[in-house]
């Protein structure tokens, strides 16, 4: 067996963001990751260390993180069940279903289906594999930074990163691997949807908060209640996340742009992600998103597997774009 499970992605300059935004905009192309999106490197790695006597994984996830538990667990010969909620589209069931896992489809959004997953952990014997709360998942998840460094080469370091957050795996992998090549001086933008917004909300309060529902298309970033360990990171003096909000139509519109430009169908978080750079350098510096910009942008494009065409043209009919 392979030592790890994922890819190392491609880090691509993207010339019509740079040309818009006015410096350097580099993709880090994790929707090339063989489950569609970067979750298989924290979900491989936490596999390997977890799973080789398991008689068989749970995952309980918004679709992303159960493509990735499905993937490895076929990769190594164990039984995979996925939990999603009802709120994941039939096409992330059918994807699933092709992984060879079985699916069940639980409550109405991630936290539900959590519940459930950690109930048949429970009752089943099985290996619970979480989607975003596990210091294994963000070692894991903190590899792409160590190869984003090896694609710069030295002296040459992000003026910035940009990415999602879910329930913040993502968040503390990047940051992780901030801390491994010595980069934590550089700022993280951390994107959201309203409705999907509970790492914003938890930084505006000042302490964990839990949503009373999900109510953004971007689904794939719907926990209810961020973990523990991204919250404490905005707390965190050394560190400059700054967290930032976009509408569904405005990730929606950035999905389209990019699937014009990069010629890549990306889903909402990506579209969370990337509608930053809809803007220019001096709204990106002018308006309290970054105070300066030492070093070109990079952006996690994140991946995800509940997109295609008719998903797309289903959310824009729904959103009115
Ligand atoms: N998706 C998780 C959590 O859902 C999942 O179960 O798949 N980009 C994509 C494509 C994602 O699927 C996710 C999370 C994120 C970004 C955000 O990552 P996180 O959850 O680690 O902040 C509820």
């Amino acid at each position: 067996m392979a030592n790890h499970f994922h890819l190392n992605t491609p880090l691509l300059e993207s010339v019509s963001m740079s040309k818009r935004v006015g410096t350097a905009v580099y993709l880090k192309m994790e929707n090339s990751q063989p489950s569609g999106s970067f979750k298989i490197r924290g979900i491989g790695h936490l596999c390997q260390q977890m799973v080789r006597q398991s008689k068989g994984v749970v995952c309980s996830s918004g679709g992303n993180a159960g493509m990735a538990a499905a993937y490895v667990a076929r990769k190594m010969g164990v039984p995979a069940t996925i939990v999603v909620p009802s709120s994941s589209p039939q096409l992330v069931v059918q994807r699933l279903q092709d992984q060879g896992a079985t699916v069940k489809i639980t409550g109405k959004v991630w936290d539900d289906a959590n519940a459930e997953a950690l109930r048949l952990a429970e009752t089943e014997g099985l290996t619970y594999v979480p989607p975003f709360d596990h210091p294994l998942l963000w070692q894991g998840h903190s590899s792409m930074i160590t190869e984003v460094a090896a694609s710069l080469g030295p002296g040459v370091k992000p003026g910035a990163v940009l990415l999602s957050v879910g329930g913040g795996g993502l968040l503390c992998g990047v940051i992780q691997g901030l801390k491994d090549v010595g980069w934590t001086d550089v700022p993280v933008v951390a994107m959201e949807t309203v409705g999907a917004d509970c790492f914003n909300a938890a930084v505006k309060a000042g302490r964990l908060v839990t949503l009373d529902d999900i109510t953004s298309e971007a689904k794939c970033l719907g926990a209810k209640t961020v973990c523990k360990k991204a919250f404490e990171y905005s707390q965190c003096n050394e560190l400059t996340i700054i967290s930032e909000l976009v509408t569904d139509e405005q990730a929606l519109r950035a999905v389209e742009t990019f699937l014009d430009e990069e010629r890549v169908l990306v889903g909402m978080a990506c579209g969370a992600t990337s509608s930053c750079l809809q803007r220019t350098y001096t709204q990106i510096t002018g308006e309290g998103l970054l105070p300066t910009l030492l070093g070109p942008l990079l952006v996690i494009v994140c991946g995800g597997s509940s997109v295609d065409m008719e998903q797309l043209t289903n959310l824009k009919h729904k959103l009115q774009t």
